[in-house]
């Protein structure tokens, strides 16, 4: 099977494997594995934040940070597009109590103008408006880069108005490969950032939260009542630090693949498909001839050995990762040509 559903589909590699073997642990609990400490140490020094917090998933991340920077009844400023309005089960309503105000961006990216006309005025009968939250990149975008100058804006626009702002960056590790803009940048934008290293990184488990001290203290305790209190997490965190330190410079190569993809597909599939540019490790395609739903599409591939998934009812998502090769990935590229000319 060539999978190509996400880049979460990896598999550690031999050295991620050893690594977590060999894994000083200790229950993290108590803060007393090292590991997880050296990784905690590691991201937030990297991201450029006085603390960071490892958590299950990018999910969790996520939902921690919105917990931590909100209060009940307020409202936070997402993109329509956003993982954490779609893809996160409406945990912001059920974890943190407040409610998500979509606006439409353009590849994922929103402006001032848009999100001082989203602002809500203060008035007794309106939610509070508190938080904006940012995606880079933007997965439902087809992996666009956040730039930074639009995320400088953004910050400068909320510190004025006294809006926090969190950026899911679950893939922020592409975004610095794609742009040379250094993750602690893009961090400097934000009070919070969640990464993950299950996502093209190849560790098997794992995100992160990063911040102030003082909110990462909150964050714990949030993780905590949220079930994410792990005991040796060490061999988890050790797979993270592998990956940082070894996997980042390997996005170059699916950030090719995707692009060699996407070129492949229009070179074979004429006008029954279309791309959204693709930046990274992302390509989101259309269905614009008489091919079927993209349900239909997606069967008769996975009847062909190759998986892609569903990203609307005339709309594919396919992503590059580690564990596909270039020649996997133009065969993929064009056994979807043959199927939906
Ligand atoms: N995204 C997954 C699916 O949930 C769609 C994927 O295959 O792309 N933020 C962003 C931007 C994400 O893309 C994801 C995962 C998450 C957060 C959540 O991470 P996990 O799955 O670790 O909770």
């Amino acid at each position: 099977m060539i999978d190509l559903r996400s880049d979460t589909v990896t598999r550690p590699s031999t050295g991620m494997r050893e690594a977590m073997a060999k894994a000083d642990v200790g229950d993290d609990v108590f803060g007393e594995d090292p590991t997880v400490n050296r990784l905690q140490e590691t991201a937030a020094n990297l991201l450029g934040k006085e603390d960071a917090l490892f958590t299950p998933s990018g999910v969790m991340a996520n939902q921690i940070a919105i917990r931590c920077l909100t209060e009940p009844g307020d409202e936070v400023i997402v993109e329509r597009n956003a993982h954490i309005l779609n893809y996160e089960t409406a945990a912001p309503a059920l974890i943190s109590s407040v409610q998500l105000l979509p606006v439409d961006g353009s590849r994922g990216i929103l402006g001032v103008d848009q999100l001082r006309a989203a602002l809500r005025p203060s008035a007794y009968y309106m939610p509070r408006t508190s938080l904006i939250c940012l995606e880079n990149t933007h997965n439902m975008a087809g992996g666009a880069v956040f730039p930074i100058e639009a995320m400088r804006s953004i910050r400068s626009f909320a510190n004025e108005a006294g809006i926090r702002i969190h950026l899911d960056g679950a893939r922020l590790w592409n975004a610095w490969v794609a742009s040379g803009v250094h993750p602690r940048e893009y961090a400097a934008q934000a009070d919070t950032v969640s990464v993950c290293f299950s996502k093209g990184l190849g560790a098997p488990v794992g995100s992160l939260v990063a911040g102030t001290r003082e909110l990462m203290e909150r964050a714990r305790k949030v993780r905590k009542i949220l079930g994410g209190g792990m005991r040796q997490a060490g061999i988890l965190a050790a797979a993270a630090l592998y990956a940082m330190q070894h996997h980042v410079e390997g996005l170059k190569e699916d950030h090719e693949h995707a692009r060699m993809f996407a070129e492949t597909l229009a070179r074979e599939a004429g006008d029954s498909a279309t791309c959204e540019p693709v930046e990274t490790n992302i390509i989101i395609i259309h269905l614009t001839g008489r091919a079927r739903s993209a349900s239909d599409v997606v069967r008769q591939l996975r009847d062909q050995g190759v998986l892609l998934i569903m990203a609307g009812p005339r709309t594919l998502r396919a992503v590059t990762h580690r564990d596909v090769s270039r020649d996997e990935v133009l065969s993929a590229a064009k056994l979807l040509a043959r199927v939906i000319a």
